[in-house]
Parts: structure tokens; sequence; C-alpha cells
């Protein structure tokens, strides 16, 4: 594995993406990795839940990786979209307990992963934000979706629509996360208490408990569909084109609307 750590707590599977260099953006190595490492970890019976955190202090993840991003054809964004919206929704339907430990910044495809577990617990300095439309594009992996599930409808929008990131205080006020504490090891300590704790209970019921949560909410595909197809949409225009590009060169976008 190049982009995933993984360590063995008692009964807890830690997972940390690794990419520092790129505040642990999500390229599509990262994103294969990951469902490679969700999957053993899901069929290891000793594992009663897992953690999945970032490396370093700064960031969670930063997003899907922007400068892979910007090479690709609307057709080839929507696809992507679909693979990631489709490794979010095993994280989200793990019979095991999935908990995000969420350090710095997750923004964009790091809220949207995030999201996809079942529990938050941040740090104080945990930054959260859909800042898609900086770029000229939108969320695919999800956002569209499990945004307004969890904030609400309204709050979920004027996020998206913004792209304002919000504090780690402000996630909890709204719902976005569970917890909130001083560090990372505090918070991943916490995570590995929980699981601990859930662990012993009877796993068919956590399982049932899970299973039953999700489908009192539409998972219905025609959300997910309507976003990785919007996302493509985006990326054939010009404006993804220059977003991107701004992004490169460290300033802001100028749109046009083609
Ligand atoms: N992708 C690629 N590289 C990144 C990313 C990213 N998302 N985020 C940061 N980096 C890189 C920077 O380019 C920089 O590299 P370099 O040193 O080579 O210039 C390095 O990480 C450090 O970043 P900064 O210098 O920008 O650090 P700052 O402290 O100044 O700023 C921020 C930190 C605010 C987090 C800033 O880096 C930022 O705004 N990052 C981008 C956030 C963003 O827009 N995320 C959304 C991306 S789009 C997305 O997630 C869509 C998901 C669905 C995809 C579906 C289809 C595949």
């Amino acid at each position: 594995m190049s982009f995933i750590k993984t360590e063995i707590q008692g009964s807890t599977f830690c997972l940390q993406i690794t990419r520092p260099e790129a505040l642990n953006a999500l390229n599509q190595g990262v994103m294969d990795e990951l469902r490679a490492v969700l999957q053993s970890a899901l069929q290891n019976p000793e594992t009663a839940g897992i953690v999945i955190t970032g490396e370093g202090e700064k960031a969670f993840v930063a997003g899907a990786d922007i400068k892979e991003l910007a090479a690709l054809s609307g057709a080839e964004a929507t696809k992507l979209a679909r693979k990631g919206q489709e490794i979010f929704k095993s994280i989200e339907n793990s019979p095991k307990p999935v908990i995000a430990v969420v350090n710095g910044f997750a923004l964009g495809g790091g809220c949207e992963l995030a999201m996809a577990c079942h529990i938050r617990i941040a740090t104080e300095n945990a930054r959260f934000g859909q800042p898609e439309v900086n770029l000229g594009i939108i969320p695919g992996y999800g956002g569209t979706q499990r945004l307004p599930q969890l904030v609400g409808r309204a709050k979920a929008l004027e996020l998206i629509l913004t792209a304002d990131l919000i504090t780690a205080a402000d996630a909890l006020k709204i719902g976005l996360v569970n917890h909130v504490v001083s560090t990372k090891q505090e918070a991943l300590a916490m995570a590995v208490a929980m699981i601990k704790k859930i662990g012993s209970k009877g796993p068919v019921a956590i399982a049932k408990a899970i299973e039953s949560v999700n489908a009192g909410y539409s998972f219905e595909d025609k959300g997910y569909q309507s976003e990785a197809a919007g996302f493509g949409a985006c990326a054939d225009t010009t404006d993804f084109k220059e977003g991107t590009k701004a992004f490169v060169e460290k300033r802001p976008a100028k749109f046009t609307g083609k």
C-alpha cells in the first residue's frame, strides 16, 4: 500500500490516508487502496469496527485530487464519480461501525468521506466544506445527498452554493459531527473506546441497527445518478478548466458560464 497506513488497536482497524504533500487528497490510487483495505478489514472476524483518519495534523482529506481531475473529460468524470459513490456507499452500508477521526481540513471529497462514515469525531482545528463550486464543479462523491440528510436541506444548500468552510464548533452545532475534542490523539482514543464498546454488543444486532437506520433514508439511486451526471456536465465546461487551472496557479477563478 502506498497511500494508506493500517494499524490494529485491539478490535479496531485504523486506516490512515497518507499523502501529506497533497493534504491527503484522494487520487484514484488512494481510492483503489481504500476500497481494497476496507474489504479486507470487514472480512477480518477480529475487527469490531474501523477508524478512518488522515496523516498529520493539517488535513483529514482536502478533497479529490484537483490536479488529477483537471485532465478528465465529462464522461470520465461521471464514471469516476460513480466509482467513488460506490466505495463510499460500502462504508455507509458496512455492518461494522466506521468512525471518521477528522483532523484538520475535510473538504470536498474529504467531507464526503467523513459523511459516509457512521460517526464523526473532529479535532478543534478541523474545517469542513464543499468548495467544489470554486472549481466550477459540484460535489461528486455523495455530498449532495448526505449533507442534506445530516444538516437539513437549507444549510446544505448554503454550504454547497457558497463554498464556505466551517469550523469544528459550527459543524457540531449543525449536527455534521458527533464530538469535538482538542487533539487527534484524544479523537483516536475516543473512537477506539467507542468501537470497543460497540464490539461488546451482539454483532448481528449492530449490523441490523445500521441497516435499519440506513433503510429509513432514501437510498434510491436517482440523487446519486443526478450528482454524477451533473459532475460530468460541469467537467465538460470551460469554467471547469479555468477553475482547476486557477487552483494550480493559486489565484481566484474567472468564470464565464461557458
Ligand atoms: N488536490 C490536489 N492537491 C491539493 C489539494 C487537492 N484537493 N488540496 C491541496 N493540495 C496541494 C496544494 O496544491 C499544495 O501543493 P503544492 O505545495 O505543490 O503547491 C499542497 O497540497 C498544500 O496546499 P496549499 O498550499 O494550498 O495549503 P494551504 O494551507 O495554503 O491551503 C487548503 C489549504 C485551503 C485546504 C487548500 O489547499 C485548498 O483549498 N485545497 C483544495 C480544497 C478543495 O477545493 N477541495 C475540493 C476538491 S474537488 C472534490 O473534492 C470533488 C469530489 C468528487 C470527485 C468525483 C470525481 C472524481
